[in-house]
Parts: structure tokens; sequence; C-alpha cells
């Protein structure tokens, strides 16, 4: 059945039906209703319980499944299911899952009616806990009201959100397929079911030419005349496996992979063997009524606004994306740190005011822990299994903004890193994004990160307004702090920002307005400029997004470059002129060096 994790994709010896559309839907207190899938359920009604909903949810529709299909291996596949599923066909229960960004399948063979109709009921849960990802807990009011309490700034949108889709595969079946490079070497490796079926592999270009075939589980191939993938220039080769018996194809799959190196020496990152600095964002899953749901229309916007504004990487902040935003990213160039679920690890309802104050909450000495730490694993290998071929991912972050300066993180988080180092074939930098909190003096966990993620808000939640002058003096000083240390690995903001109003506009400037935004971003960059170790400036965010209710929120986070409905505020032609304006490989030293022969 684990074939069915692969991306689906109909070939001559597989079938994939697409399963989104309208669905039953009910939970307890209202009618049953249908609504579309992908999409999170609370923006729909204009019911504000109903919004807010917290606990059990219900999901439904008929399936059918061809004769056709007799003799093959039937899965239902969930791109994402949030938070937690229980799956059932016919009435029966064939599968649960926990975790609502990563897929999961479940087999059907047994269960499904061929050749008839099936009823598929999938029971969601949208309750957050202490010992779940993302991080929070769940509340009952006097009144009796059960209600969700993130430890994390986005608003807790559940729901199918992902595609669901059939999936019907042979017996004997490819189960996974691996690539790394050194240069136009491609190693690869393919698992694959019980059989003694002959596996080959075959490349082809962009063009559809085949130019490389290799035979075997396992093996190498060489590129011809590589085209390298590059930023802003992605090139995707072909990647054909097939199983066969004599002239018999018993399975096919395929994949479209770029082939690219990364790697971090020195304060460098090195694409290609060539140094790069990060230009781009922070971001959500989150748009106008389908909330977190996988939305086509809304991420091509994006991606032209990426292109457009110069950016050439993104953070999946705070969790794993669809994966069609890979392929999308893949294909465009773009670079991808990818985010496992792990938000919300310090004890708090706003635990961006508590970075910026930083208590002490003794998260990792909670009794959840343990199962936390077993959740964190296990996202950590699906994440990696999914995503591990995609040639835009050039770093993994394990973690947001946990509670790194409590001494007990740091076991937790030697198990974390060694695990992901353990399990990633291209060996990909490693890092978490650190805390205002988790100062160089207190964090214990920094030196475990290949480059060194901050989330940095000097100037918005301290030294904000008229205290700007204060907020540069404070980064510059903690700056040479980490400095100090000589760590000799590359530093990237992943997090800086202020809230603004779209249509707000003050001279001069007062917070929440567009003016403020950047004055307080022209102060960030002037300090990163100051130190060759910083490699990358990731603002946050790049839309505004929907959070929970709050005295610090109005109607959502307002950070975003970009409204939330994808118009620029004048901070996005601030950043545009400053993106277009670096060189790809701003302050590399091969850079400054012909900078200074230019001078002389
Ligand atoms: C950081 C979090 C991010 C918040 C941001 C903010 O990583 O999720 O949205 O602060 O406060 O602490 O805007």
């Amino acid at each position: 059945m684990k074939h069915a994790l692969l991306y689906p994709r109909s070939t001559s010896a597989r079938s994939v039906v697409c399963l989104d559309g309208m669905w039953d839907f009910w939970l307890e207190g209202i009618k049953k209703t249908q609504i579309p899938v992908p999409a999170s359920f609370q923006d729909f009604f204009t019911d504000k319980e109903l919004r807010d909903y917290t606990g059990d949810f219900w999901y439904e529709r008929e399936v059918f499944i061809p004769s056709e299909w007799a003799n093959k291996v039937i899965s239902i596949r969930f791109s994402g299911a949030a938070h937690r599923a229980a799956v059932y066909l016919n009435g029966s229960e064939i599968c649960s899952h926990e975790g609502g960004f990563l897929p999961f399948c479940a087999d059907i063979t047994g269960a499904a009616k061929i050749g008839e109709h099936n009823t598929l009921t999938v029971k969601l849960n949208n309750e957050l806990h202490e010992y779940a990802f993302p991080v929070g807990r769940t509340e009952t009011l006097p009144n009796g009201k059960k209600i969700a309490r993130p430890y994390f700034d986005f608003f807790n949108y559940a729901g199918l959100q992902r595609s669901v889709h059939l999936v019907a595969a042979p017996k004997e079946a490819v189960t996974d397929f691996t690539v790394f490079y050194e240069a136009a070497k491609v190693r690869y490796k393919v698992s694959k079911t019980a059989g003694n079926a002959h596996v080959s592999l075959t490349v082809k270009d962009e063009e559809g030419v085949v130019i490389a075939t290799a035979e075997g589980a396992e093996g190498v191939v060489e590129i011809p005349n590589v085209n390298l993938w590059e930023v802003n220039n992605a090139y995707l080769y072909t990647f054909i496996i097939k199983l066969q018996r004599g002239d018999e194809l018993i399975d096919e799959w395929y994949d479209h992979i770029g082939i690219r190196t990364v790697e971090i020496k020195g304060t460098e990152i090195l694409l290609n063997g060539k140094p790069i600095y990060l230009k781009g964002f922070g971001k959500h899953e989150d748009s106008d009524i389908a909330g977190r749901g996988y939305n086509p229309t809304v991420m091509k916007r994006d991606f032209e606004l990426l292109k457009w504004i110069g950016a050439n990487s993104v953070r999946t902040s705070h969790y794993p994306y669809a994966e069609e935003f890979y392929q999308m990213a893949d294909r465009e160039g773009i670079l991808v740190i990818d985010e496992t679920p792990a938000v919300g690890m310090m004890n708090s309802t706003m635990n961006f005011l508590d970075a910026a104050r930083g208590p002490r909450t003794a998260f990792f000495e909670k009794e959840t822990i343990p199962q936390l730490l077993e959740a964190h694993l296990r996202v950590i290998e699906d994440l990696i299994n999914r995503d591990k071929n995609r040639a835009c991912v050039i770093a993994w972050c394990l973690a947001n903004e946990p509670e790194t300066s409590d001494e007990a993180s740091r076991s937790y988080f030697e198990q974390v890193f060694n695990l992901a180092h353990k399990l990633d074939p291209q060996n990909r930098p490693m890092t978490y994004t650190s805390i205002m909190s988790s100062t160089p003096d207190k964090c214990k966990c920094y030196d475990l990160c290949d480059f060194i993620c901050l989330n940095r808000y000097y100037g918005w939640y301290v030294f904000g307004g008229a205290d700007i002058g204060m907020a540069e003096m404070a980064l510059r000083h903690e700056l040479e702090q980490w400095k100090a240390k000589g760590l000799n690995k590359p530093f990237v903001f992943t997090e800086y920002g202020a809230d603004t109003d779209g249509g707000m506009h003050k001279l001069p400037s007062v917070m929440w307005s567009q003016e403020y935004q950047c004055e307080y971003l022209e102060v960030q960059h002037r300090v990163f400029d100051s130190y060759d170790f910083v490699r990358g400036e990731n603002v946050w965010a790049f839309s505004d997004f929907a959070t929970g209710e709050g005295i610090l929120r109005v109607n959502g986070n307002k950070k975003g470059i970009f409204t939330r409905d994808r118009q620029p505020k004048a901070a996005a032609y601030a950043l545009k002129k400053r993106w277009e304006s670096l060189p790809p490989d701003y302050k590399a030293s091969g850079y400054k060096e012909e900078c200074n022969n230019a001078k002389n």
C-alpha cells in the first residue's frame, strides 16, 4: 500500500481518480450540508459558533470503484487531513491518522465493493493538544463551549484541506524512489513490493528525448551535458521507473526532478557550488474563504508575485505545504526551506509576545514531551520521505521558535537533528528558527544548526515606533554577540516584520502605517548589510493572514508585504527595488573581491 504514498499519477499501469469536489459535511448541531474539498471548513458559514467549532466533524461522499480494478491494489490517498482523521468505507473503519499536513493512505482492496458505489466517510477532529502538532490545548469554557487555544499565531483551520485520490496500482508495485547526486551523476534507488519484476529507469529531457537509461533497483545514471536546476532558471528531467516481466509492463511511475547540489561552506550557502543570498518570505497557506485549503489560483498568483518582487526563496512556515506547491517551486526555480509542523513549542497562547519578553515556560519539561517527540520524529520521517527528491528544497527547518533557552530542549533536539540527518539522502542543511528569547547567551541548541535562522522583531514587539533608533542598536548588539561566538556559519533572518494596515498612510509614520513598515525594513536591512555572515532575509510575512481573535490582531496578522487578496503594500515596491539590485551572490567572497578590483 506504500506505493500509494508516491504522488498520485496515472500511467499505463496505474489509475488515479481525483475525489475533489463537493462532499457532504456535518457536525453536531448543524444539518448535513455540502462543502468543497479541498478547503478548510471554517470560513464558509455565517455562524460564528461554526467558525470556532472545536471537536469532531464529518465528510462523506460516494465513490465508484470500476470493475477493471478487480485485480488491483486499491487505496485512498489523503494529501492532508487536519488535524486527525478516521476513514471509513461502507461503515467499516479502514485507517486513522494523526497530523494534518502530510499524506497518508488506506488500502481499501478488501473493503471495497468492486463495480459499485461505495460510501467513503471521514471523521476529522481539530482539537489541539500539547502532545500533537501544531501544539496548543483545548479548553471547555464554564458555559460548555469547547475551544481550541493555539500556541501559535495562525487560525486553527481544519478539514480536508488538500486533494483526495483513489489509486489503483498493480500488486507488484514501486513503493519509493530516491535520487541523490554528485553533479551530473545521479544515484538512484527504487523500492518495490515483493516479486521478481525487473526494474529499469529512463530519463527524459524537457523535450521528451531519452537521454539516459539504467537497469536495476539501484545504480547511477550519468546525465550527458547536464542542465542544472538554478534559481529562476529551473530545468526538470522526467525520471520514469518501470517494472517489467519479459515484455509485460507490471508497474510504471514517474517524477519530474531537477538536478542541483546544495551545501554550506563557512558562512556561504552554495547552490551548484555558487554562493547564494536568500531573498524572500515566510508564508502561510491562507486565503479568503478557502482558508488553509490548497488553492491553485492563489498559489499561481503567489508565484507571480514572488517573481515580480525579485524573491528567490520561501520558508513553508509553519508546516509542510501541499505537494503541488513544491512542484511549482521546482518549475519556477524558487528555493524552499521546508518546515515541519513543529510549531507552538512554548507554553503560551501568545508566543509571539513572550518571544519579546522571554519568560521561561519549561515547555520541554512537560510530561507530554516524550509523546510529542515521537510525533516530531514521525513527521520528520514523513516529510523527508515526501519531499526528498524536490530540487527546490534546499534545507529542512525542523521546528519554529521552540523554547531552546530551556536546558531540557537540548536532548530533545539532539534526537530530532540526528534522525533528520540520518534520513535525508541528499544531506541537506538542517535548522530551526530561533525565537527572540533564545539569545546567544541563552540558547542551548544553536550549534545543532547548519545555518542559524533568527526570527527577530526589534522595531516591532520591542523598541517599536518612537523607539526605533533603539531597535537598530539592540539588533546590532545581538549580532555582535553572535559574531563574538565565531560560529563560521551563515545566518538567515527567517522572520522580521511589522503589522501594517494596507489602507493606512501617515506622515510622519506611526506603527501600523505603510510608511512605518518601509522604515522598519530599511533599519533591518541597514543592519543586515553590515554583517557578512547574514546570508539571507525572509520577511514576515508574504501576505496578511488569518489568526485567532485577540487584542493584538486586527482581523488577522497584518505583517504581509501583500494584503490577503495579494495586492502590494508600499513596502512591496521598496523590497522589489532592493532585491532586484542585490546580485544573486551578494556578500560572496568572490563578489567582494570583484567589487574591490572594480574600485581600484
Ligand atoms: C513569530 C511566529 C509567527 C508569528 C510572528 C508574529 O513565528 O508565527 O506570526 O511571530 O508575531 O513569533 O507576527
